[in-house]
């Protein structure tokens, strides 16, 4: 990706720490089969701070905020736990730690906004389906700090992840700093599961 390229040359590899990332997590057929899974699941749109994302979600095993109105979420589906059980691998959990799952789905032009995940969730593991998208990333801080800045923050690191790569977030890229991701130019899934605190 053009600006990706460019940017990735500018802040190079350099990640907070507790931020991995791994390309070719899974194969090509994996990615398929999986793919072909989630056309079947049934999105819906989400509204985060009052504002209604561009992104439609699928939550599994609990909901992104709790609240009341979210009702229950469905548990994680069966064609999830292999990816669980290699992504848990991956970040040193057991698979049933990640009691959430959430799939995301970015149509052409979909972004995800600056956030900071839910606190009732720990460590985040996701792996990217079907196209390239880049994730921004910058120290965090709490709304009021920020309405008070009077410059601009600015992104600190940033990494491209490719489809079929994966991530795990969590110390201190998980607490001191929060995430974002520029519109896709494709259409992107990414899998992302939770463990609770
Ligand atoms: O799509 C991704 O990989 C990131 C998703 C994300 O930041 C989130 O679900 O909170």
């Amino acid at each position: 990706m053009g600006t990706g390229t460019m940017s990735l040359s500018l802040f190079g590899a350099d990640l907070p720490p507790g931020f991995s990332h791994r390309d070719d997590f899974i194969t090509t057929a994996e990615e398929a089969d999986l793919a072909a899974h989630i056309e079947r699941v049934e999105f819906a749109t989400f509204e985060m701070r009052g504002v209604v994302a561009r992104r439609r979600v699928a939550f599994f095993g609990a909901s992104y905020d709790r609240a009341p109105a979210d009702g229950p979420s469905p548990p994680i589906p069966e064609f999830l736990f292999p990816i669980r059980e290699r992504l848990a691998a991956f970040a040193g959990v057991h698979p049933q730690d990640f009691a959430m799952a959430l799939i995301n789905e970015y149509r052409p032009g979909t972004p995800i906004g600056w956030h900071r995940d839910a606190p009732q969730y720990d460590i985040i593991a996701g792996v990217s389906l079907l196209s390239p998208c880049v994730m921004r990333l910058r120290p965090y801080v709490s709304p009021s700090q920020a309405a008070a800045q009077q410059t601009p923050r600015k992104t600190t690191h940033e990494t491209e992840l490719l489809p079929r790569s994966a991530y795990v977030i969590k110390g201190e890229a998980r607490s001191g700093y929060e995430h974002s991701i520029p519109a896709v130019s494709a259409l992107r899934y990414s899998i992302t599961l939770r463990t609770l605190r």
